[in-house]
């Protein structure tokens, strides 16, 4: 699915704003055809956002169930016999779709983009009454799982994954318009021969056209041109993409009638890169990688998850000061935004599924229920893992593009030690390997599957780790950390594979102080990442440390947590605490 694009044959229109809102906590809005009509009760809302912090009510906060959106758009009077086309960015955790009276579309999934044609229920220059029912409510069927349960006081929602159940609209909704003939996918795959580039294409289309592709280099230039619905480029004395150097070519895609008249153009930015695993070694362009950076999540205070240009490009600016060259889209697929920035700036990432918190053993039921089993019939099962592997697709076929990207997580902590979790993924790391044999696949490990028992880690290319010791184990006890910690480490280097650290940290309150020694002082945050980075530093097969986490979050409330996860080497309103200014000095050499 291509993202929606301004080009010589095709237009778009953000709808972005406030829209008309209201909860249906009675479930009554979809009988009762709230979408037939102006939304009844209706406050206003931000898209995108989340709505929960936005209204200042514990109740809207918590709540779970439908809530519904509606915006009013007038279609552009020039869309006349155009092929017109509404996209959700993403809507968390699932929707449906009106236009007018008509369903449209439904999704299920927060965090992957979905349309609909609605060519036949608008007409160019009149407005079309849009509504959309989003639904927070998470189940053992979806991806994160999370459960209702019946307390005394009434329903609750469990989950367990450590961040807050954010819901809403939370990137941009889009009208845009094609010709009838249209291209519906690119696909892009490069490779290095010598100081040659190649790129080889792909393409798909809704009728058969003619194609034509022209890649240009960054100064507009062209440097190579093919004809074809597929085939390869080849690029003399390459600009190569790289960690830091974010160098793009264009592809300019072209279909055209019988008649040579261009009916579609397209623009796919292409950075020219390899990516493989070898040995003990992660090799971007045939050459060592070493991640440095964080486990981030898309969370700020009041939006929520709601995706902000201004903050964005911030974080982004702060992983430059502080010298990250990557991080991980835990715990689930960014805003598109995110990738294109990340491509154009050099920033590599690891990405996502939403998979997180299938796993009901950890926290001793702090981030959730009591008393589930992982992997059963009841719970997580076959149909989660149709879910799952729907998730996956939606994944790839998003990101496949992106030069950024170069190693798939398609889940993050799900328990791991037992039989029924080998079951579980192995087909799901088929499919992986099967949709994109280009990039390394994984999944990360948690710490309730340490070396020698984890039983899905044979699976993956990378060996992901999660890994509290001095936090959630030996807490305040860094030497006894260390040696546990290292121990550990032999074991998983003795397989062969490349091991990036994908979250270590210590909960921070800043301001809080003391000589040493003490957890949740800023100091004791720096000494744990000493000890930790003395600990990588001893193995070779360490080639990645990413600390948990760029920035403060929002949670669940729970003893563990104050004020959120406070896990931040920033804090929320992106601050740095004294671990920000250690680890810069550790991870930029120049600075
Ligand atoms: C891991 C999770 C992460 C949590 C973190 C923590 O992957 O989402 O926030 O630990 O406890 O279990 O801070």
């Amino acid at each position: 699915m291509l993202r929606p694009q301004d080009t010589a044959t095709r237009e778009r229109k953000r709808l972005d704003g406030l829209w008309r809102f209201a909860l249906d906590p009675a479930g009554e809005g979809r009988d009762a055809r709230w979408f037939a009509g102006s939304l009844a009760n209706a406050r206003e809302m931000a898209v995108p956002a989340s709505f929960n912090d936005i209204v200042a009510d514990p109740a809207v906060r918590d709540y779970f169930g439908d809530v519904w959106y509606q915006t009013v758009v007038r279609v552009p009077r020039g869309w006349d016999g155009r092929r017109i086309v509404l996209r959700f960015e993403s809507a968390t955790h699932r929707a449906t779709v009106w236009a007018g009276d008509a369903e449209v579309v439904s999704h299920e999934g927060g965090y992957t983009p979905f349309e609909a044609d609605i060519t036949t229920h608008v007409r160019a220059g009149e407005p079309v009454r849009i509504t959309v029912v989003v639904n927070n409510t998470l189940s053992f069927q979806s991806i994160p799982p999370g459960v209702i349960e019946d307390t005394p006081a009434g329903q609750r929602q469990r989950y367990w994954h450590d961040f807050f159940n954010y819901a809403g609209i939370h990137r941009s909704v889009w009208l845009y318009q094609t010709h009838p003939v249209h291209l519906t996918d690119v696909t892009v795959v490069t490779g290095l021969d010598g100081a040659d580039g190649t790129v080889e294409y792909a393409t798909e289309a809704s009728a058969t056209a003619q194609t034509h592709v022209v890649l240009r280099d960054a100064n507009g230039r062209q440097v190579a041109e093919g004809d074809g619905a597929s085939g390869t480029l080849t690029v003399p004395n390459v600009h190569r993409w790289a960690p830091g150097d974010g160098y793009l070519y264009d592809l300019e895609v072209r279909l055209a009638g019988d008649d040579g008249t261009v009916v579609d153009t397209y623009h796919q930015s292409v950075g020219v890169r390899t990516v493989k695993v070898s040995g003990n070694r992660f090799l971007i362009n045939g050459e060592p990688f070493y991640f440095t950076g964080f486990g981030k999540h898309e969370d700020l205070s009041v939006i929520g998850k709601g995706h902000n240009d201004a903050f964005m490009v911030h974080d982004f600016e702060l992983l430059r000061w502080i010298g990250a060259n990557s991080f991980r889209t835990s715990h689930y697929p960014y805003s598109e935004d995110v990738l294109d920035y990340a491509d154009r700036h050099g920033v590599v990432l690891i990405d996502e599924t939403a998979a997180v918190g299938l796993n009901m053993g950890l926290g001793g039921g702090i981030f959730g229920g009591q008393g589930y089993t992982t992997f059963s019939p009841e719970t997580i099962n076959d149909s989660t893992r149709q879910v799952h592997a729907q998730a996956i697709r939606e994944l790839i076929a998003r990101d496949k593009n992106h030069p950024s990207v170069v190693l798939w997580s398609i889940a993050n902590e799900p328990e791991s030690e037992t039989e029924g979790a080998e079951a579980y993924f192995r087909p799901l790391f088929e499919l992986a390997r099967e949709l994109d044999p280009t990039r390394p696949v994984s999944f990360v490990n948690v710490m309730l599957a340490p070396y020698g028992k984890c039983r899905v880690s044979q699976f993956a290319d990378v060996l992901m780790l999660n890994r509290y010791y001095g936090w959630y184990t030996h807490s305040g006890d860094l030497p006894a950390a260390e040696l546990a910690w290292e121990q550990e480490l032999q074991g998983w280097a003795s397989e062969n594979k490349p091991i990036i650290i994908t979250e270590y940290g210590a909960d921070t309150y800043p301001g809080l102080h003391a000589i040493g020694g003490q957890p949740w002082t800023e100091e004791y945050q720096v000494e744990y990442l000493d000890m930790n980075h003395r600990v990588f530093d001893r193995i070779d097969a360490v080639v990645g440390e990413q600390v948990w986490n760029f920035a403060d979050f929002a949670t669940t409330s729970g003893v563990m947590r104050v004020g959120g996860n406070k896990k931040g080497v920033f804090t929320r309103d992106r601050q740095p605490k004294a671990a920000a200014h250690a680890l810069r000095r550790r991870w930029r050499k120049d600075a």
